[in-house]
């Protein structure tokens, strides 16, 4: 925790078609914080610096990401909401949720968003592979990563529930 914030820094991670923009609006909304969606951020800021043809995707330019984020990072107080964690500042977060949702609850979500095959076999496997929970368990302290699964309205419920009471943990240590 970062004894020099009034209120944390929450990051939810995961997949695409995940949840996470569902849940982290409804943390953001219950607790009022501050949505931080980095995609909208970077289109805002045009930051991207170039075209990843493989991924079907535009490539963030991270560095710029994290120049336009460090004051309000540093005052607090916000949810982050973007598929990878490892190149975020490690101190901006106080708690790292990483989405997981079952291949095919998966597949079908992002068949509805309208992605192609490749890029939804792409998703797919990331999500098999862990790769986003990999990631977060090596750039943040084990112990304030948090695997929660994301299939079904009740597991949405139940982990706003619980993410509400450990903001309420948080504001009675500090
Ligand atoms: P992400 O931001 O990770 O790309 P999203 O929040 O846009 O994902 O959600 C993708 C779709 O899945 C969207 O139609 C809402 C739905 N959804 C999200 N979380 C869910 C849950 N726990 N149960 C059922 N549907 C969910």
């Amino acid at each position: 925790m970062n004894g020099s914030r009034k209120l944390p820094n929450i990051l939810v991670t995961g997949t695409p078609g995940t949840g996470k923009s569902t849940l982290a609006e409804e943390i953001a909304n219950s607790a009022n914080l501050k949505y931080i969606n980095i995609g909208i951020v970077a289109k805002e800021n045009d930051l991207f610096c170039g075209y990843d043809e493989e991924l079907d995707s535009k490539i963030l330019d991270e560095d710029g990401v994290i120049d336009v984020l460090e004051s309000e990072m540093c005052n607090g107080g916000n949810v982050v909401d973007y598929h990878s964690s490892e190149f975020f500042p490690e101190r901006w977060f106080d708690i790292v949720f990483v989405l997981r949702t079952d291949n095919t609850v998966l597949y079908t979500r992002l068949e509805k968003r309208g992605y192609s095959a490749k890029k939804i076999q792409n998703n797919v496997q990331c999500e098999i592979f862990q790769t986003i929970l990999d990631e977060s368990k090596a750039a943040y302290k084990d112990e304030i990563v948090h695997e929660i699964p994301s299939n079904t309205p009740e597991d949405m419920q139940n982990n706003l529930d619980q993410i509400m009471s450990w903001l309420q943990q948080w504001a009675a240590n500090t």
